[in-house]
Formats: structure tokens, C-alpha cells, sequence
């Protein structure tokens, strides 16, 4: 699978404001692989795919659970959850992207986990902070991103907990371990 056909069947699966959404994570991915040392076409295919199956119905997401071995939990959260990890099934079955690196950036890439790799922090970041994000206080966030990936994905873990709680939404318990974590590597106990 190249990049151009990624982009080419993506486009078809998506709407026109969320694919140029796509185009603009890979475009701050690849900026951000380079700086980091990280393989630039496998963090340019992640974020390509890494909303593959964002636009798809929630029936038809809830379906991927029940005839996978995804993990039935994630039903109880909020469906806006559900789309990194059928998209990481979906690739791999449908593309024979085997690559795990590649597939757990795209399956992490909402809710985040302990123990991310270079390139699930890159696509995680990039997601939040693409020039088209208009969320408060992300002028902060873009900023630290080229300075630590991991200050970074600690301040958007933060940030995405607190907005959670003013909306009284469920927080799905990857999102704390992923906080956990960063706050654990940048030594804040
Ligand atoms: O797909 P995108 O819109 O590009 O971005 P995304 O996949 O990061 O989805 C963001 C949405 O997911 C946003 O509305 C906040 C929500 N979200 C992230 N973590 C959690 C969460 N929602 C719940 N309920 N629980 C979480 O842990
Ligand atoms: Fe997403
Ligand atoms: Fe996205």
C-alpha cells in the first residue's frame, strides 16, 4: 500500500472537511517524524489512515466489535471512541498492513495508553494540534510539540481530561494511564 493509494481510498471514505483534516495530520506527522527520527512513511500511512472509519455509522462500527476480538468494554464509552480501533482492524485486514507500530498508533490515536512508542505519540499529537484545531489553548501545545513530544502529549492528556469532566462525559481508563504515565517519565509523581 502506497501513499498515494492510501490518500486516494481514504478520500472516498471520508468527507471532504474531515479528509482535509487527514492531509493536514500527515503533513505536521511527517514534520514531526523527521524531527524525531522516526521511519517518516510509516508515521505519513498512520495518519492517513488513522481516521479511516471515523465517518462510518455507529451500527456499523458496533458491528466490527462483535465479530472481532476488539475488547467489548469499549461499547460502554462513548462511540467517538470506537473509530481507532476498527480502523487499525480494518487496515489490516483490508490492506494487510501488518506493521504493529503502525496499527496501535491508529488504534491509541483517541483515548491514548501507557507506554506509547514514538510514533503513536507523533500521530496522537498531530491530531491535536493540525493548523485547522481551534481548540483553546492549543497555540501552547503546538509550540511544546517541537520542543518534547512527551511534555506534549502530557499537556494534551491533561487538557482533553479536563474538557471531559466540565462535559461530565466517562473517561476511558487507557486516558488515565496514559496521563499516569507521561506524568510518571517527566517526573511528577
Ligand atoms: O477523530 P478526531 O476528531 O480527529 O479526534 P479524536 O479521535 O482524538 O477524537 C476526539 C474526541 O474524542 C473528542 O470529542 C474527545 C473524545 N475523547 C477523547 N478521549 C476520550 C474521549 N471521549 C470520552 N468519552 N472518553 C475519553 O477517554
Ligand atoms: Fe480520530
Ligand atoms: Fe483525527
Amino acid at each position: 500500500m502506497n501513499i498515494k493509494e492510501a490518500k486516494l481510498y481514504v478520500k472516498n471514505e471520508l468527507t471532504q472537511e474531515r479528509y482535509n483534516h487527514t492531509l493536514r495530520v500527515a503533513d505536521v506527522a511527517v514534520d514531526l517524524a523527521v524531527k524525531n527520527r522516526v521511519n517518516v512513511k510509516h508515521a505519513e500511512l498512520a495518519a492517513i489512515f488513522h481516521d479511516v472509519a471515523k465517518c462510518w455509522d455507529k451500527e456499523k462500527l458496533k458491528h466490527w466489535f462483535m465479530q472481532s476480538t476488539l475488547p467489548n468494554d469499549l461499547l460502554n464509552y462513548h462511540h467517538e471512541l470506537w473509530h481507532g480501533p476498527v480502523g487499525a482492524l480494518f487496515v489490516k485486514e483490508k490492506f494487510d498492513i501488518t506493521n504493529t507500530d503502525i496499527l496501535n498508533a491508529i488504534y491509541y490515536h483517541t483515548t491514548g495508553r501507557a507506554g506509547m512508542s514514538k510514533l503513536e505519540l507523533i500521530i496522537f499529537v498531530a491530531d491535536y494540534i493540525e493548523p485547522g484545531r481551534d481548540i483553546p489553548g492549543v497555540e501552547d501545545v503546538r509550540k511544546k510539540a517541537w520542543e518534547s513530544l512527551q511534555e506534549a502529549g502530557w499537556m494534551i492528556l491533561s487538557r482533553t481530561i479536563k474538557h471531559l469532566i466540565t462535559k461530565k462525559a466517562t473517561i476511558h481508563p487507557e486516558t488515565f494511564f496514559a496521563y499516569n504515565d507521561f506524568a510518571r517519565r517527566l517526573n511528577r509523581f
